[in-house]
């Protein structure tokens, strides 16, 4: 079945031929969330699926943080077919923790902003670029391939972001990338910063963004749209506080939206998210967009009947195509076409008293907050065990 763009994604003319990736941090920033740690037999199942349902770049850990994370990203390495990334702070011990890893990528990053810089940091912004060509450099002399990122950079003057990503590309990186760490930007931002880096610099550009207000996925998609190649993804956004871009949202708009397939498996992300929900003690609620054990659940009549003649009327996406599944839920605002059409499918046709008054038993169930199930209605019908 194929949907129809609406009219603001016809718009997005010349977006087709662009090329963007994910890059998965579930096994970092995802793990980051407070209070969670991934055994190493977690972390290489993880990546298992991320690396089955084809998602091409996997940020494995911050090997500075222990031994165990250095052994894990190496196991990750082996069991995966595409770039490893790992996190790197601009000192010479956690590049070489990096490479004692095995990554492919290093993402060398420093703080930027202001705030962090008089905090956190306690060094003025010039002080910064010297230290920057001095990791790429090292970096690169251990053998990996560097990227460089701004912590912080949504909330760092623009003149400072241009002098650092400067120093940064002249001492070699093969990348840049830009953060929102606490998702202070709204889309029009993502779009402004990757506009002004894309144009000034040219290089592939990633972007990792966090969704304090919710709007992660939004900027994701503002930054692509903007140019930005690489994108930050965690299953089911898990990450530092709010989280990240959750990938299941991210490629799935994409997709519908702008009709961009990256060629990940979509019909195993509601599997992938599962196991990542019970690896990591999440519990996804109902409405949870994608994955969520409602989101393609209809009661109300009207939605009911229109969905079984026609799915795309209430279904923005078909179920299958990201594994979920569509239910017909019975209660308080069920209405009789609805009813009518799923008894049709079972063989049933009821004259219109005896359908009415089974809507009424389902009505006065539902008010008394009690959903009926197909199985109770054939049930009431006496037609249990009917095909
Ligand atoms: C953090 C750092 C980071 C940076 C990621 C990157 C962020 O706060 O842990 O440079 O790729 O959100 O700024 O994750």
């Amino acid at each position: 079945m194929s949907f129809r763009i609406n009219p603001v994604s016809e718009l997005k003319l010349g977006f087709a031929s662009q090329e963007v990736r994910i890059y998965d941090t579930t096994l970092r920033d995802g793990e980051q969330k407070a209070g969670l740690s991934f055994s190493k037999e977690d972390k290489l199942e993880i990546a298992g699926l991320l690396d089955d349902i084809g998602v091409p770049q996997i940020e494995g850990g911050f090997p500075a943080v222990s031994r165990t994370e250095v052994d894990s990203i190496k196991r990750i390495k082996e069991a995966v077919s595409g770039d490893v990334l790992v996190l790197s702070r601009l000192v010479p011990e956690d590049i070489d923790a990096a490479a004692e890893s095995n990554a492919d990528i290093v993402l060398l990053f420093i703080a930027s902003s202001p705030l962090h810089l008089e905090h956190k940091l306690r060094i003025g912004s010039d002080e910064i670029d010297p230290l920057i060509i001095k990791a790429v450099e090292h970096a690169r002399e251990r053998g990996l391939r560097p990227s460089f990122s701004t912590e912080d950079s949504t909330r760092t003057p623009i003149p400072h972001l241009f002098r650092h990503y400067s120093s940064a590309i002249d001492a070699g990186v093969e990348r840049i990338g830009i953060t929102d760490t606490i998702g202070a930007s709204p889309p029009d931002g993502i779009k402004l910063l990757v506009r002004l880096l894309k144009t000034e610099f040219g290089m592939p550009l990633s972007i990792h963004l966090h969704n304090d207000l919710g709007l992660a996925t939004a900027n994701a998609l503002s930054g692509v749209e903007a140019g930005a190649d690489h994108v930050a993804t965690t299953v089911l956004g898990i990450g530092e506080r709010a989280g990240n871009v959750p990938m299941e949202e991210f490629l799935v708009a994409l997709r519908t939206l702008y009709g961009k397939d990256l060629g990940i498996d979509l019909p195993r992300i509601c599997e992938v998210a599962a196991r990542v929900a019970e690896i990591s003690g999440q519990f996804i609620p109902d409405t949870r967009p994608v994955v969520g054990g409602s989101v393609f659940s209809h009661e109300s009549g009207i939605h009911a009947a229109a969905v079984l003649r026609e799915p795309s009327t209430y279904e923005l996406f078909p179920p299958e195509s990201v594994g979920n599944r569509r239910r017909i839920v019975f209660g308080k605002h069920s209405g009789a076409q609805g009813l009518a059409m799923v008894l049709g499918e079972k063989d049933i046709e009821l004259e219109d008293d005896a359908l009415r008054e089974l809507l009424d038993w389902i009505k006065e169930r539902g008010e008394t907050g009690q959903n009926t199930t197909l199985a109770e209605i054939l049930d009431r019908l006496g037609r249990r065990g009917r095909p």
